[in-house]
């Protein structure tokens, strides 16, 4: 008898929504008042990532993240949190792999919001692919304080092939990118650097941000 083939899980049947443009520098923040902070300076995507409160501080949050990040005119991504995404017209929505047993990517899909996809090695990265996001997360590049990892650190040369593996999907590099190891994120023509603390734990996260956003812009000019 033949072999059943397994399906590939969660397969969708077409690619989501795609970016208007590459994420570019890309800060990832935990609330309201760090958007304010950052906004007026245009960074080319934000990701709303919040992991504690209550039900309705996180909604509150939420709707207000979105009607900011559209008066300003920057592309904000939610994580974890996709049906109030939807509900109330984010740019997209960013999701981890645990995230797929849950979420309803055919509703996102049709909803029109663009979907990002974290993936943290081969295995991660082929499952995100099948799905065609409009993105897929990178990481961890470096040791990171910020999020536990189970995995060590890929570095630069592992994240240049999956970049490579990722064909016509944009990229975000995530995980450990400061000052110092921006360059050599940027050269390996990476689509968006994704950044928590080196943001929002500088001493003043908007300049923090503006020197960011000028490097890209000089490293971009050579690719
Ligand atoms: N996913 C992979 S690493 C990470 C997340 C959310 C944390 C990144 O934070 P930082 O402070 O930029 O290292
Ligand atoms: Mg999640």
């Amino acid at each position: 008898p033949r072999i059943q083939m397994e399906q590939p899980p969660l397969a969708v049947s077409s690619p989501f929504a795609v970016l208007s443009s590459e994420p570019g520098v890309y800060p990832v923040i935990d609330s309201v008042d760090m958007l304010q902070q950052l906004l007026p300076l245009k960074p080319g995507c934000i990701q709303l990532r919040i992991k504690t409160g209550s039900d309705g501080d996180i909604e509150l949050a939420i709707m207000e993240a979105i009607a900011l990040a559209k008066k300003y005119g920057v592309r904000l991504f939610i994580n974890d949190y996709w049906q109030l995404a939807i509900e109330h017209g984010a740019y997209g929505v960013h999701l981890g792999q645990q995230d797929l047993e849950t979420a309803d990517l055919s509703a996102i899909q049709a909803a029109g919001l663009r979907l990002g996809l974290s993936s943290h090695g081969p295995f991660e990265l082929a499952r995100a692919l099948q799905l065609q996001p409009s993105y897929i997360a990178l990481g961890h590049i470096f040791p990171t304080d910020t999020k536990q990892m189970p995995s060590k650190p890929q570095g630069v040369k592992r994240l240049a092939d999956s970049i490579a593996l990722c064909g016509g999907t944009p990229t975000v590099a995530i995980g450990g990118i400061d000052h110092h190891r921006f360059a050599q994120v940027c050269q390996t023509g990476v689509h968006g650097v994704a950044m928590v603390s080196a943001i929002t734990r500088a001493n003043s996260p908007s300049e923090a941000l503006h020197s960011f956003k000028q490097q890209w812009e000089q490293q971009r000019a050579y690719h």
